[in-house]
Protein backbone atom coordinates (compact mmCIF):
# COMPACT_ATOMS: atom_id res chain seq x y z
CA UNK A 1 0.00 0.00 0.00
CA UNK A 2 2.53 2.19 0.58
CA UNK A 3 3.93 2.37 -2.62
CA UNK A 4 0.72 3.13 -4.33
CA UNK A 5 0.36 5.58 -1.94
CA UNK A 6 3.58 7.30 -3.07
CA UNK A 7 2.64 6.34 -6.45
CA UNK A 8 -0.60 8.68 -6.46
CA UNK A 9 1.15 11.32 -4.79
CA UNK A 10 3.57 11.85 -6.73
CA UNK A 11 3.88 10.28 -9.97
CA UNK A 12 -0.47 9.70 -10.55
CA UNK A 13 -1.41 13.56 -10.60
CA UNK A 14 0.79 15.22 -12.64
CA UNK A 15 0.30 12.38 -14.93
CA UNK A 16 -2.94 13.21 -14.96
CA UNK A 17 -2.70 17.04 -15.19
CA UNK A 18 -0.58 16.49 -18.03
CA UNK A 19 -3.17 14.21 -19.70
CA UNK A 20 -6.00 17.23 -18.98
CA UNK A 21 -3.60 19.64 -21.21
CA UNK A 22 -3.28 17.14 -23.79
CA UNK A 23 -6.35 16.62 -24.32
CA UNK A 24 -7.51 20.41 -24.22
CA UNK A 25 -5.10 21.79 -26.44
CA UNK A 26 -6.17 20.10 -29.62
CA UNK A 27 -9.81 20.78 -28.81
CA UNK A 28 -9.47 24.39 -28.13
CA UNK A 29 -7.38 24.87 -31.60
CA UNK A 30 -9.70 22.43 -33.39
CA UNK A 31 -12.97 23.12 -31.96
CA UNK A 32 -15.42 22.11 -34.75
CA UNK A 33 -16.08 19.51 -36.92
CA UNK A 34 -16.44 15.87 -35.68
CA UNK A 35 -14.75 17.21 -32.37
CA UNK A 36 -16.87 18.36 -29.51
CA UNK A 37 -15.30 19.02 -26.17
CA UNK A 38 -16.70 20.63 -23.27
CA UNK A 39 -15.03 21.61 -20.30
CA UNK A 40 -16.76 21.78 -17.03
CA UNK A 41 -15.41 23.19 -13.58
CA UNK A 42 -17.25 22.55 -10.42
CA UNK A 43 -17.01 23.91 -6.90
CA UNK A 44 -19.52 23.30 -4.32
CA UNK A 45 -20.11 21.07 -1.60
CA UNK A 46 -21.12 17.11 -1.26
CA UNK A 47 -22.99 15.77 2.29
CA UNK A 48 -22.33 11.88 2.09
CA UNK A 49 -23.88 10.21 4.87
CA UNK A 50 -23.84 13.19 7.19
CA UNK A 51 -20.09 14.42 6.31
CA UNK A 52 -19.31 17.44 4.89
CA UNK A 53 -17.11 17.26 2.29
CA UNK A 54 -16.11 20.83 -0.12
CA UNK A 55 -15.13 19.92 -3.45
CA UNK A 56 -13.56 21.03 -6.73
CA UNK A 57 -13.51 19.07 -9.54
CA UNK A 58 -13.06 19.55 -13.63
CA UNK A 59 -14.61 17.45 -15.91
CA UNK A 60 -13.33 17.44 -19.49
CA UNK A 61 -15.36 15.79 -22.40
CA UNK A 62 -14.43 15.19 -25.52
CA UNK A 63 -15.80 13.15 -28.18
CA UNK A 64 -14.01 12.84 -31.60
CA UNK A 65 -16.76 10.95 -34.02
CA UNK A 66 -17.53 7.61 -32.53
CA UNK A 67 -15.07 8.20 -29.72
CA UNK A 68 -16.20 9.74 -26.58
CA UNK A 69 -14.40 10.26 -23.32
CA UNK A 70 -14.91 12.30 -20.31
CA UNK A 71 -13.06 12.24 -17.36
CA UNK A 72 -14.15 13.74 -13.60
CA UNK A 73 -11.20 15.27 -11.55
CA UNK A 74 -12.32 15.83 -8.30
CA UNK A 75 -10.78 16.50 -5.24
CA UNK A 76 -12.93 16.29 -1.81
CA UNK A 77 -11.63 17.57 1.32
CA UNK A 78 -13.51 17.58 4.63
CA UNK A 79 -14.38 19.99 7.55
CA UNK A 80 -10.63 20.08 8.54
CA UNK A 81 -9.32 20.88 4.82
CA UNK A 82 -7.99 17.30 4.80
CA UNK A 83 -8.67 15.33 1.59
CA UNK A 84 -10.23 12.68 1.10
CA UNK A 85 -7.73 10.37 0.35
CA UNK A 86 -9.69 7.45 0.02
CA UNK A 87 -9.95 8.71 -3.37
CA UNK A 88 -6.25 8.68 -4.41
CA UNK A 89 -4.21 6.04 -2.10
CA UNK A 90 -4.81 3.31 -4.55
CA UNK A 91 -3.36 2.82 -7.99
CA UNK A 92 -6.84 1.39 -8.97
CA UNK A 93 -8.27 5.46 -8.26
CA UNK A 94 -6.70 6.65 -11.01
CA UNK A 95 -8.90 4.45 -13.20
CA UNK A 96 -12.23 5.62 -11.15
CA UNK A 97 -10.90 9.35 -12.10
CA UNK A 98 -12.51 7.99 -15.54
CA UNK A 99 -16.32 9.37 -15.69
CA UNK A 100 -16.37 7.51 -19.10
CA UNK A 101 -14.85 6.14 -22.24
CA UNK A 102 -17.12 4.81 -24.91
CA UNK A 103 -16.99 3.76 -28.66
CA UNK A 104 -20.09 3.97 -30.77
CA UNK A 105 -23.42 3.77 -29.28
CA UNK A 106 -26.06 1.16 -28.11
CA UNK A 107 -27.62 -0.46 -30.95
CA UNK A 108 -24.23 -0.11 -33.29
CA UNK A 109 -22.43 -2.55 -34.95
CA UNK A 110 -19.84 -2.30 -32.64
CA UNK A 111 -20.27 -0.62 -28.85
CA UNK A 112 -18.13 -0.37 -25.73
CA UNK A 113 -18.36 2.15 -23.03
CA UNK A 114 -16.38 1.48 -19.84
CA UNK A 115 -16.67 3.80 -16.52
CA UNK A 116 -19.84 4.98 -15.04
CA UNK A 117 -22.73 2.76 -16.70
CA UNK A 118 -26.07 4.20 -17.33
CA UNK A 119 -28.87 1.78 -16.74
CA UNK A 120 -28.30 -1.84 -18.28
CA UNK A 121 -30.87 -4.28 -19.16
CA UNK A 122 -30.41 -7.52 -20.21
CA UNK A 123 -32.25 -9.29 -22.97
CA UNK A 124 -36.23 -8.89 -21.70
CA UNK A 125 -34.40 -8.23 -18.52
CA UNK A 126 -35.83 -10.51 -16.12
CA UNK A 127 -32.63 -11.30 -14.85
CA UNK A 128 -30.99 -7.70 -15.40
CA UNK A 129 -32.97 -4.60 -15.50
CA UNK A 130 -31.97 -0.84 -15.07
CA UNK A 131 -28.47 -2.18 -13.43
CA UNK A 132 -26.08 0.55 -12.86
CA UNK A 133 -22.62 0.32 -11.47
CA UNK A 134 -22.99 4.36 -10.11
CA UNK A 135 -25.81 4.64 -7.56
CA UNK A 136 -23.64 5.52 -4.95
CA UNK A 137 -21.55 8.22 -7.23
CA UNK A 138 -19.96 9.85 -6.14
CA UNK A 139 -19.47 8.75 -2.64
CA UNK A 140 -18.48 5.51 -4.33
CA UNK A 141 -17.04 5.22 -7.67
CA UNK A 142 -16.65 1.89 -9.47
CA UNK A 143 -15.45 1.79 -13.07
CA UNK A 144 -17.58 -1.32 -15.29
CA UNK A 145 -17.92 -2.13 -18.61
CA UNK A 146 -20.58 -2.39 -21.11
CA UNK A 147 -20.34 -4.32 -24.69
CA UNK A 148 -22.43 -4.78 -27.64
CA UNK A 149 -20.89 -6.31 -30.57
CA UNK A 150 -24.05 -7.44 -33.48
CA UNK A 151 -23.01 -9.36 -36.79
CA UNK A 152 -25.46 -11.01 -39.23
CA UNK A 153 -27.37 -12.94 -36.96
CA UNK A 154 -25.30 -13.14 -33.82
CA UNK A 155 -25.94 -10.58 -31.04
CA UNK A 156 -23.51 -10.46 -27.71
CA UNK A 157 -23.75 -8.24 -24.82
CA UNK A 158 -21.48 -7.91 -22.13
CA UNK A 159 -21.67 -6.29 -19.23
CA UNK A 160 -18.54 -5.74 -16.14
CA UNK A 161 -20.14 -3.76 -13.12
CA UNK A 162 -16.52 -3.31 -11.31
CA UNK A 163 -12.95 -3.67 -12.73
CA UNK A 164 -11.67 -3.23 -9.56
CA UNK A 165 -13.46 -6.64 -8.81
CA UNK A 166 -12.69 -8.50 -11.69
CA UNK A 167 -10.39 -10.94 -9.58
CA UNK A 168 -13.39 -12.49 -8.00
CA UNK A 169 -14.85 -11.71 -10.63
CA UNK A 170 -17.60 -9.15 -8.50
CA UNK A 171 -21.23 -8.44 -11.22
CA UNK A 172 -20.49 -9.68 -14.61
CA UNK A 173 -23.19 -11.07 -17.34
CA UNK A 174 -23.51 -11.95 -20.94
CA UNK A 175 -26.16 -12.70 -23.50
CA UNK A 176 -25.55 -14.03 -26.94
CA UNK A 177 -28.86 -14.05 -29.49
CA UNK A 178 -29.06 -16.10 -32.26
CA UNK A 179 -31.65 -15.03 -35.33
CA UNK A 180 -32.94 -18.17 -36.49
CA UNK A 181 -35.13 -18.66 -39.61
CA UNK A 182 -36.93 -21.85 -39.15
CA UNK A 183 -41.01 -21.52 -40.33
CA UNK A 184 -40.78 -18.29 -38.42
CA UNK A 185 -38.29 -16.01 -37.56
CA UNK A 186 -37.42 -16.47 -34.16
CA UNK A 187 -34.62 -14.69 -31.94
CA UNK A 188 -32.93 -16.70 -29.31
CA UNK A 189 -31.43 -15.39 -26.21
CA UNK A 190 -28.76 -17.16 -23.77
CA UNK A 191 -28.35 -15.03 -20.53
CA UNK A 192 -26.05 -15.84 -17.72
CA UNK A 193 -24.94 -12.75 -14.73
CA UNK A 194 -22.95 -13.71 -12.21
CA UNK A 195 -21.58 -12.59 -9.13
CA UNK A 196 -18.36 -14.06 -7.89
CA UNK A 197 -18.67 -12.52 -4.19
CA UNK A 198 -21.45 -10.70 -2.90
CA UNK A 199 -19.61 -9.86 -0.01
CA UNK A 200 -17.81 -7.61 -2.50
CA UNK A 201 -20.67 -5.42 -1.20
CA UNK A 202 -19.80 -4.88 1.65
CA UNK A 203 -17.92 -1.43 2.79
CA UNK A 204 -14.34 -1.71 4.00
CA UNK A 205 -13.03 2.00 4.52
CA UNK A 206 -9.50 1.00 5.91
CA UNK A 207 -9.05 -1.55 2.84
CA UNK A 208 -7.96 -4.39 5.57
CA UNK A 209 -10.23 -6.67 3.20
CA UNK A 210 -12.52 -7.23 7.10
CA UNK A 211 -15.64 -5.16 6.17
CA UNK A 212 -16.16 -2.14 8.73
CA UNK A 213 -18.88 -4.02 10.70
CA UNK A 214 -16.11 -6.33 11.77
CA UNK A 215 -13.21 -4.52 11.49
CA UNK A 216 -11.64 -4.74 14.92
CA UNK A 217 -8.83 -2.28 14.59
CA UNK A 218 -10.41 1.01 12.44
CA UNK A 219 -8.02 2.96 10.50
CA UNK A 220 -5.55 0.02 10.56
CA UNK A 221 -4.63 -2.96 8.83
CA UNK A 222 -6.08 -5.62 11.09
CA UNK A 223 -3.97 -9.02 9.99
CA UNK A 224 -1.09 -6.47 9.82
CA UNK A 225 -1.46 -4.31 13.36
CA UNK A 226 -1.94 -7.92 14.64
CA UNK A 227 1.47 -9.42 13.53
CA UNK A 228 2.86 -6.20 15.07
CA UNK A 229 1.53 -6.75 18.40
CA UNK A 230 2.75 -10.67 18.53
CA UNK A 231 6.10 -9.15 17.64
CA UNK A 232 6.33 -6.61 20.19
CA UNK A 233 5.55 -8.21 23.27
CA UNK A 234 5.04 -12.17 22.29
CA UNK A 235 2.24 -14.77 21.40
CA UNK A 236 1.98 -15.28 25.34
CA UNK A 237 2.08 -11.48 26.33
CA UNK A 238 -0.66 -10.87 23.51
CA UNK A 239 -2.62 -13.46 24.50
CA UNK A 240 -2.23 -12.40 27.91
CA UNK A 241 -3.74 -8.78 26.56
CA UNK A 242 -6.89 -10.72 25.13
CA UNK A 243 -7.90 -12.19 27.77
CA UNK A 244 -8.27 -8.94 30.75
CA UNK A 245 -9.78 -7.52 27.20
CA UNK A 246 -7.30 -4.97 26.61
CA UNK A 247 -7.43 -5.68 22.61
CA UNK A 248 -9.25 -7.98 20.76
CA UNK A 249 -9.01 -10.87 20.32
CA UNK A 250 -6.01 -10.79 17.42
CA UNK A 251 -5.79 -14.76 17.46
CA UNK A 252 -9.22 -15.02 16.21
CA UNK A 253 -9.95 -12.17 13.45
CA UNK A 254 -13.41 -12.37 11.71
CA UNK A 255 -13.28 -13.54 8.61
CA UNK A 256 -12.24 -10.94 5.06
CA UNK A 257 -14.33 -10.54 2.42
CA UNK A 258 -12.47 -13.01 0.38
CA UNK A 259 -12.51 -15.64 3.35
CA UNK A 260 -16.32 -15.10 3.10
CA UNK A 261 -16.83 -15.06 -0.43
CA UNK A 262 -20.32 -16.43 -1.78
CA UNK A 263 -21.92 -16.40 -5.76
CA UNK A 264 -24.58 -16.28 -7.20
CA UNK A 265 -25.19 -17.33 -10.41
CA UNK A 266 -28.28 -16.72 -12.62
CA UNK A 267 -28.93 -18.22 -16.07
CA UNK A 268 -31.73 -17.66 -18.54
CA UNK A 269 -33.08 -18.65 -21.75
CA UNK A 270 -35.94 -16.42 -23.98
CA UNK A 271 -37.05 -16.94 -27.58
CA UNK A 272 -38.19 -13.62 -29.40
CA UNK A 273 -41.18 -13.47 -32.12
CA UNK A 274 -41.51 -10.47 -34.56
CA UNK A 275 -45.04 -10.55 -35.06
CA UNK A 276 -45.23 -7.07 -36.95
CA UNK A 277 -42.28 -5.71 -38.36
CA UNK A 278 -43.69 -2.54 -40.50
CA UNK A 279 -41.12 0.84 -41.38
CA UNK A 280 -42.53 3.02 -38.46
CA UNK A 281 -43.63 -0.25 -35.59
CA UNK A 282 -42.90 -3.35 -34.69
CA UNK A 283 -44.65 -5.73 -32.25
CA UNK A 284 -42.62 -8.80 -30.61
CA UNK A 285 -43.75 -11.33 -28.92
CA UNK A 286 -41.34 -13.23 -26.53
CA UNK A 287 -41.17 -15.66 -23.39
CA UNK A 288 -38.47 -15.70 -20.76
CA UNK A 289 -37.03 -18.28 -18.10
CA UNK A 290 -34.74 -17.97 -15.57
CA UNK A 291 -32.93 -20.00 -12.99
CA UNK A 292 -31.38 -18.91 -9.81
CA UNK A 293 -28.29 -21.07 -9.37
CA UNK A 294 -29.68 -23.54 -6.16
CA UNK A 295 -32.89 -21.85 -5.92
CA UNK A 296 -35.69 -20.76 -7.89
CA UNK A 297 -36.96 -20.70 -11.38
CA UNK A 298 -38.96 -18.11 -13.25
CA UNK A 299 -40.92 -17.46 -16.35
CA UNK A 300 -42.58 -14.96 -18.35
CA UNK A 301 -44.81 -15.54 -20.82
CA UNK A 302 -46.22 -14.44 -22.92
CA UNK A 303 -44.68 -10.54 -23.84
CA UNK A 304 -45.52 -8.54 -25.70
CA UNK A 305 -43.07 -5.04 -26.98
CA UNK A 306 -44.20 -2.70 -29.23
CA UNK A 307 -42.25 -0.10 -30.26
CA UNK A 308 -42.87 2.91 -32.69
CA UNK A 309 -39.96 5.41 -33.43
CA UNK A 310 -39.16 7.23 -29.76
CA UNK A 311 -42.08 5.19 -28.06
CA UNK A 312 -42.26 1.44 -26.62
CA UNK A 313 -44.29 -0.20 -24.26
CA UNK A 314 -44.12 -3.73 -22.82
CA UNK A 315 -46.08 -6.36 -21.19
CA UNK A 316 -45.78 -9.78 -19.64
CA UNK A 317 -46.87 -12.61 -17.59
CA UNK A 318 -44.87 -13.94 -15.10
CA UNK A 319 -45.05 -17.07 -13.04
CA UNK A 320 -42.54 -17.26 -10.36
CA UNK A 321 -41.72 -20.31 -8.29
CA UNK A 322 -40.50 -19.96 -5.39
CA UNK A 323 -37.26 -18.68 -3.97
CA UNK A 324 -37.08 -16.88 -7.41
CA UNK A 325 -36.75 -13.01 -7.42
CA UNK A 326 -37.34 -11.36 -11.12
CA UNK A 327 -35.01 -8.45 -12.19
CA UNK A 328 -32.49 -9.92 -9.37
CA UNK A 329 -30.00 -7.10 -10.98
CA UNK A 330 -31.74 -4.36 -10.83
CA UNK A 331 -31.08 -0.63 -9.64
CA UNK A 332 -29.70 -1.08 -6.13
CA UNK A 333 -28.07 -4.40 -6.41
CA UNK A 334 -24.92 -2.84 -5.62
CA UNK A 335 -26.18 -1.52 -2.69
CA UNK A 336 -28.12 -4.56 -2.14
CA UNK A 337 -26.20 -7.14 -2.90
CA UNK A 338 -24.65 -7.75 0.83
CA UNK A 339 -26.09 -5.66 3.89
CA UNK A 340 -25.88 -5.49 7.50
CA UNK A 341 -29.04 -7.55 9.07
CA UNK A 342 -29.41 -6.31 12.99
CA UNK A 343 -32.02 -8.60 13.97
CA UNK A 344 -28.76 -11.82 12.94
CA UNK A 345 -26.07 -9.26 13.84
CA UNK A 346 -24.21 -9.84 11.14
CA UNK A 347 -23.87 -9.63 7.24
CA UNK A 348 -26.03 -10.76 4.69
CA UNK A 349 -26.25 -11.63 1.42
CA UNK A 350 -29.21 -10.86 -1.14
CA UNK A 351 -29.22 -13.89 -2.48
CA UNK A 352 -30.03 -15.39 1.27
CA UNK A 353 -33.45 -13.66 1.18
CA UNK A 354 -35.02 -15.54 -1.75
CA UNK A 355 -35.05 -18.93 1.38
CA UNK A 356 -38.35 -17.26 2.37
CA UNK A 357 -39.65 -16.24 -0.78
CA UNK A 358 -42.61 -17.97 -1.86
CA UNK A 359 -43.88 -18.73 -5.51
CA UNK A 360 -45.79 -15.73 -7.03
CA UNK A 361 -47.49 -14.85 -10.31
CA UNK A 362 -48.64 -11.62 -11.85
CA UNK A 363 -48.14 -8.99 -14.28
CA UNK A 364 -44.97 -6.69 -15.02
CA UNK A 365 -45.64 -3.21 -18.01
CA UNK A 366 -43.83 -0.96 -18.75
CA UNK A 367 -43.70 1.78 -21.36
CA UNK A 368 -40.81 4.54 -22.33
CA UNK A 369 -40.58 7.37 -24.68
CA UNK A 370 -38.36 9.99 -25.80
CA UNK A 371 -38.81 13.77 -27.63
CA UNK A 372 -36.53 14.53 -29.96
CA UNK A 373 -33.58 13.72 -27.77
CA UNK A 374 -34.91 16.34 -25.01
CA UNK A 375 -37.37 14.74 -22.60
CA UNK A 376 -37.41 11.26 -22.06
CA UNK A 377 -39.85 9.36 -19.92
CA UNK A 378 -39.56 5.69 -18.00
CA UNK A 379 -41.90 4.26 -15.94
CA UNK A 380 -42.52 0.13 -15.08
CA UNK A 381 -45.24 -1.76 -12.84
CA UNK A 382 -45.45 -5.07 -11.07
CA UNK A 383 -47.99 -6.73 -9.50
CA UNK A 384 -47.27 -10.14 -7.86
CA UNK A 385 -50.02 -12.19 -5.74
CA UNK A 386 -47.64 -14.53 -3.72
CA UNK A 387 -48.81 -17.97 -2.51
CA UNK A 388 -50.77 -17.51 0.63
CA UNK A 389 -52.64 -14.44 -0.81
CA UNK A 390 -50.16 -11.63 -0.02
CA UNK A 391 -49.19 -9.22 -2.97
CA UNK A 392 -46.65 -6.76 -3.99
CA UNK A 393 -46.03 -3.95 -6.41
CA UNK A 394 -42.58 -2.89 -7.43
CA UNK A 395 -42.47 0.32 -9.51
CA UNK A 396 -40.05 2.24 -11.43
CA UNK A 397 -40.03 5.84 -12.59
CA UNK A 398 -37.59 8.08 -14.42
CA UNK A 399 -37.72 11.49 -16.23
CA UNK A 400 -35.10 14.01 -17.77
CA UNK A 401 -34.92 16.89 -19.59
CA UNK A 402 -32.35 18.38 -21.32
CA UNK A 403 -31.31 21.94 -21.07
CA UNK A 404 -32.83 24.61 -23.22
CA UNK A 405 -36.57 23.62 -23.15
CA UNK A 406 -37.35 25.57 -20.64
CA UNK A 407 -35.25 29.02 -19.83
CA UNK A 408 -32.69 28.82 -17.03
CA UNK A 409 -33.32 24.87 -16.71
CA UNK A 410 -30.13 23.46 -17.54
CA UNK A 411 -31.00 20.00 -16.69
CA UNK A 412 -33.29 18.71 -14.78
CA UNK A 413 -33.77 14.36 -14.29
CA UNK A 414 -35.48 12.38 -11.25
CA UNK A 415 -35.70 8.52 -10.72
CA UNK A 416 -37.33 6.19 -8.43
CA UNK A 417 -37.64 2.67 -7.86
CA UNK A 418 -39.26 0.49 -5.56
CA UNK A 419 -38.86 -2.89 -6.48
CA UNK A 420 -41.27 -5.26 -4.00
CA UNK A 421 -43.56 -3.20 -2.07
CA UNK A 422 -46.98 -3.92 0.50
CA UNK A 423 -47.91 -1.06 -0.25
CA UNK A 424 -46.53 1.22 -2.77
CA UNK A 425 -44.73 4.99 -2.13
CA UNK A 426 -45.69 4.59 1.73
CA UNK A 427 -43.33 2.46 2.95
CA UNK A 428 -39.21 2.57 2.01
CA UNK A 429 -38.86 -1.19 1.90
CA UNK A 430 -35.44 -2.42 0.86
CA UNK A 431 -34.15 -1.20 -2.81
CA UNK A 432 -36.14 2.00 -2.82
CA UNK A 433 -34.19 4.53 -4.66
CA UNK A 434 -35.56 8.13 -4.79
CA UNK A 435 -33.04 10.53 -6.75
CA UNK A 436 -33.51 13.96 -8.29
CA UNK A 437 -30.99 16.41 -9.96
CA UNK A 438 -31.65 20.27 -11.26
CA UNK A 439 -29.67 22.27 -12.66
CA UNK A 440 -30.42 26.10 -12.81
CA UNK A 441 -28.49 28.52 -15.08
CA UNK A 442 -26.84 31.93 -13.06
CA UNK A 443 -25.03 33.43 -15.54
CA UNK A 444 -23.69 32.69 -18.84
CA UNK A 445 -21.81 28.99 -18.73
CA UNK A 446 -22.26 29.24 -15.02
CA UNK A 447 -24.74 27.03 -13.00
CA UNK A 448 -26.07 25.60 -9.88
CA UNK A 449 -26.55 22.15 -9.80
CA UNK A 450 -28.88 20.50 -7.00
CA UNK A 451 -28.28 16.17 -6.57
CA UNK A 452 -29.90 14.68 -4.12
CA UNK A 453 -30.39 10.53 -3.96
CA UNK A 454 -31.50 7.78 -0.82
CA UNK A 455 -30.99 4.61 -0.90
CA UNK A 456 -33.14 2.68 1.19
CA UNK A 457 -32.02 -0.60 3.63
CA UNK A 458 -33.38 -2.11 6.44
CA UNK A 459 -35.50 1.20 6.55
CA UNK A 460 -32.69 3.42 6.84
CA UNK A 461 -31.32 5.69 3.91
CA UNK A 462 -28.10 6.33 2.88
CA UNK A 463 -28.00 9.60 1.58
CA UNK A 464 -25.92 11.59 -1.06
CA UNK A 465 -26.21 15.32 -1.19
CA UNK A 466 -24.17 17.62 -3.69
CA UNK A 467 -24.40 21.05 -4.56
CA UNK A 468 -22.53 22.63 -6.97
CA UNK A 469 -21.77 26.04 -8.65
CA UNK A 470 -20.63 24.17 -12.25
CA UNK A 471 -18.85 26.05 -15.26
CA UNK A 472 -18.56 25.50 -19.02
CA UNK A 473 -16.06 26.78 -20.88
CA1 LIG B 1 -11.62 -2.97 7.35
CA1 LIG C 1 -9.00 -2.47 10.21
CA1 LIG D 1 -24.48 -18.47 -3.11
Amino acid sequence: MRSSNAFSRYIAFPILAALIIFLAIPGSANANGGLGITMNGAVGASVINGVNYQFFSFRPDISIGKFGIGLDLSLYFDSDGNIRKEDWDQTADIVEKIYYVRWGLPGDPFYIRAGNLSPVTLGYGLIMRRYTNSIEWPSVRRVGMQMEVHTGSVGVETVIGNFRELESPGLVAARVTYDLDLILPLRVGLNAAHDGNQYLGAKDEDNDGIPDRNDVFHGKDDIEFSRQIRAEVGDAGAQRLVDIGAIPDIFNLPPTIKDLKDPVTVLGLDVGLPLIQAEIFSLWTYAQAAQIIDYGMGIAAPGLVFTMGPFHAGAEYRIFGKHFRGDYFDMSYETSRVFWDEALDSLRTKESLLDSLPSANGIWADMGMTFFGLVEIYGSYQNMSYDGGESTQGVYASGGLKGGLIPKITKAEAYFQQPDAKELFSTTSDGTVIGYKVGYEIGQGVSIIYDNKSIYHNGKATKIMTIETALTF
